[in-house]
């Protein structure tokens, strides 16, 4: 397949679209595992906005650098106390979850193309998109309680619409890590093949929506939402949860650990009842 460079005025991503109708969105900061800073997910919620409204485009593979990493989430390194990750100017973002819901709400499907760690807030955009194709070297899991933060929104109600509560509560409870075959099998994701044929794969079945007729596709990808459009806003208050949580000790223990490399020690923080 050949991708033409669309977005050279991007710093944090790559994003290409190849003759045939497929865009393709690269986070690239493999230094950190693909960490997203508020520029990053600025520049991801730009290029899908313009796959969006690009009429060659009919699927959108989001993707991440490197082959170690889809995307680690946050970037711990400039989470702030006051509710967010710091931008340059020192205000404080949660922009992911913008770009959530954009994932949700663009017409087009979005696959997710998972080589080495979907982690964290990294897990959450991979449910996001419509299918997930992974690497044999995928790993999934969630890291909230363990770093100080939680995606109470899409994060735990539609992981427990896919996996089920049980599996939900676990992943998030032990913050645990999956393999690509866990992951097939607990229905996280779509399909595994051999990191060598990641890319082919998941432009195979691209190809095979691109046959289908994009209205078709466009209201069934409104039809699934819909049962869950709920979450929709549940997403905007667990949001302002995080934020809050974000400007507390305990929260920002979590982070200060991940920062530290050590171990967090969660027991001053009371046990409510
Ligand atoms: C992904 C994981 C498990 C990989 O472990 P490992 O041992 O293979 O790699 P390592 O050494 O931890 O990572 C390689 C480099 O990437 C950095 C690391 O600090 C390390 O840097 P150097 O030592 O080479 O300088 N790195 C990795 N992830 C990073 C991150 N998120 N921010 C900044 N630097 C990061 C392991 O790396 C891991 O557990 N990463 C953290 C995952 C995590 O907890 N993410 C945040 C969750 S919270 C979130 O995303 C969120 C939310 O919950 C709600 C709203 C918005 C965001």
């Amino acid at each position: 397949i050949e991708w033409e460079e669309c977005g050279d005025h991007f710093e944090d991503i790559r994003y290409h679209v190849s003759h045939e109708g497929i865009a393709r969105i690269t986070i690239n900061r493999p230094d950190v595992h693909n960490a997203f800073r508020p520029q990053t997910v600025a520049e991801m919620i730009q290029a899908l906005d313009s796959a969006r409204h690009d009429s060659r485009v009919g699927v959108i593979i989001l993707t991440g650098a490197g082959g170690k990493a889809f995307c680690s989430g946050g970037d711990q390194r400039i989470r702030g106390d006051y509710g967010g990750y710091r931008d340059d100017q020192g205000v404080h973002h949660l922009n992911v979850l913008d770009f959530q819901r954009d994932l949700r709400t663009c017409p087009k499907p979005v696959v997710a193309m998972v080589a080495g760690y979907a982690i964290g807030g990294g897990h959450v955009l991979h449910l996001m998109c419509d299918l997930t194709i992974a690497a044999d070297n995928a790993v999934f899991g969630q890291t909230g309680p363990k770093v100080g933060s939680f995606d109470g929104g899409f994060g735990a109600a539609y992981l427990a619409r896919i996996v089920g509560q049980k599996k939900a509560r676990e992943i998030w409870f032990l913050c645990r890590q999956y393999d690509a075959h866990q992951a097939l099998d607990m229905g996280l994701i779509n399909h595994v093949v051999a990191h060598e044929a990641l890319e082919r794969e998941t432009v195979r079945w691209c190809r095979e929506m691109l046959q289908h007729s994009p209205m078709a596709l466009r209201c069934l990808k409104a039809a699934l939402n819909a049962d869950c459009d709920g979450q929709a806003g549940l997403q905007a208050l667990a949001g302002n949860a995080t934020m809050l949580y974000y400007m507390t000790e305990e929260g920002q223990e979590g982070r200060n650990a991940f920062n530290e490399r050590r171990r967090p020690d969660f027991s001053r923080y009371p046990r409510n009842p």
